[in-house]
């Protein structure tokens, strides 16, 4: 090897040396975290800054680097990996929880909020907090939720204007039996599958379309091949942050305090960011020729989901749930 490569190459190698560093951030331990958005996504950016919030907090014991783009693995699988302490944090939605923590159903009920503020009010009370005590008994512990927007259908055959109109139909779903009767209880077909491949599962005609928000039917590029959207707007299904227990259980009490309290303190930060990120997607979707139908009756939606009430809310304390839900103001 000459001098001149040797010199390049130990060059090389002290750069990646202080790449690596900079990403590890000052922290003394650093806490990993699993998202599969991409970096930029408003997940993506709370994490980081209660990333942030928690090195202030900890004088730099603790610190979070957050591995975006489902580099750690697709929801389902780092949700296990999470409970077996190889992940120390995660933040998913609600869906895939929903065969594991019955409590987090509930949330995730079709048309069980009214709107996005009803959702808030509802997740910020006491409800929240017994949703995110539960997560406990499932080796993990809920610290806060996120905002997911609303989720509707897309496809890529023709504008959905009806229930009708869905017979027949293949959509897929995120990993969660409830979301798989929803699918069938409009008449439709669901697969459950990981998100990572729902593009080519829609190019190859492997299924029809999905459902989702603005931002993640932007960022994922399915508005690409899906090019008919119709806002029925059937979930509005919150997302959460969770540690592993094993790592919840390492830290001193007040180090937990501080966990706890960044989490907190970086859902207005992450309300902010999603406001402003639902209108940009929005826009750009727009711009880019698919067809909205916004215009909707919503009623028949509605009604069609009776049969997943009945088959979900069995329990007295899911019922009681489901109740005090609907009479939030
Ligand atoms: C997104 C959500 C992700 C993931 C995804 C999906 O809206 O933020 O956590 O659940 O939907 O459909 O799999």
């Amino acid at each position: 090897m000459t001098f001149l490569k040797k010199m390049s190459m130990a060059l090389l190698a002290s750069a990646a040396l202080a790449l690596a560093s900079v990403s590890a951030q000052a922290a003394d331990r650093v806490l990993r975290s699993s998202d599969t958005h991409p970096d930029g996504y408003p997940t993506v950016e709370a994490v980081k800054h209660m990333g942030k919030l928690l090195e202030e907090k900890t004088g730099g014991r603790l610190g979070v680097e957050v591995f975006h783009s489902a580099q750690l693995g697709e929801e389902k699988d780092t949700i296990e990996q999470t409970q077996f302490g190889v992940i120390d944090m995660n933040r998913v939605s609600l869906g895939p929880f929903n065969n594991i923590i019955e409590e987090t159903q509930v949330p995730s009920l079709p048309y069980i909020f009214r709107s996005v503020e009803h959702m808030h009010k509802v997740m910020d009370g006491p409800i929240g907090e017994e949703i995110l005590a539960a997560f406990e008994a499932h080796d993990l512990i809920g610290l806060a939720f996120y905002d997911g927007g609303s989720r509707s259908f897309y496809n890529s055959q023709k504008p959905i204007k009806s229930v009708d109109d869905l017979k027949g139909m293949k959509f897929r779903v995120m990993q969660s039996d409830m979301f798989v009767d929803m699918v069938g209880a409009l008449g439709a077909n669901a697969t459950p599958m990981p998100y990572g491949e729902v593009y080519s599962s829609i190019q190859t005609g492997v299924i029809d379309g999905a459902e989702n928000n603005w931002p993640s039917y932007d960022s994922s590029g399915h508005f690409e091949v899906a090019k008919h959207y119709t806002l029925d707007q059937h979930l509005i299904v919150p997302e959460v942050l969770v540690m592993s227990k094993k790592t919840w259980d390492s830290l001193s009490p007040e180090d937990q305090a501080a966990v706890r309290e960044a989490a907190k303190a970086s859902v207005p930060y992450m309300r902010e960011l999603w406001a402003a990120q639902e209108k940009k997607s929005e826009e750009k979707i727009r711009a880019a020729g698919v067809e909205v139908v916004s215009e909707i009756d919503k009623g028949p939606f509605i009604e069609a989901m009776k049969p997943v009430y009945e088959k979900y809310v069995k329990s007295e304390k899911l019922k009681d749930m489901v109740k005090r839900i609907q009479e939030t103001q």
